[in-house]
């Protein structure tokens, strides 16, 4: 008895892990790197709409990102899927991958 309760509570935490991992992969955004500036720590982005950014219509802009090495992973004309946030610095970056 005791095993069937573990098992289904080892279940249950799969389940709600996974689910976190969709609900944060809703939030990512594609993208195009136009320019990187590694001594200001910001990259320019072209990319589509960003719902959750409350950005309807596609555009350039410049990032901020939340760690500078970030920077190193990708280069300009990198297509990218990445996700921001916006802070009181700017919008920032915080998660960031080459798109393939
Ligand atoms: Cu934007």
């Amino acid at each position: 008895m005791n095993r069937i309760i573990r098992i289904a509570a080892a279940l249950a935490l799969t389940m709600s892990l996974a689910a976190g991992a969709i609900a944060a992969e809703g939030t990512s955004i594609s993208g195009e790197v136009k320019k990187i500036d590694e001594s200001a720590g910001k990259i320019t982005l072209k990319h589509g709409p960003a719902k959750s950014l409350g950005m309807e219509e596609p555009m350039t802009m410049v990032y901020r990102v939340k760690d500078a090495a970030m920077l190193k992973q990708v280069k300009v004309g990198d297509k990218v899927t990445f996700e921001a946030e916006e802070a009181t610095s700017g919008y920032t970056v915080t998660k960031m991958q080459k798109a393939k």
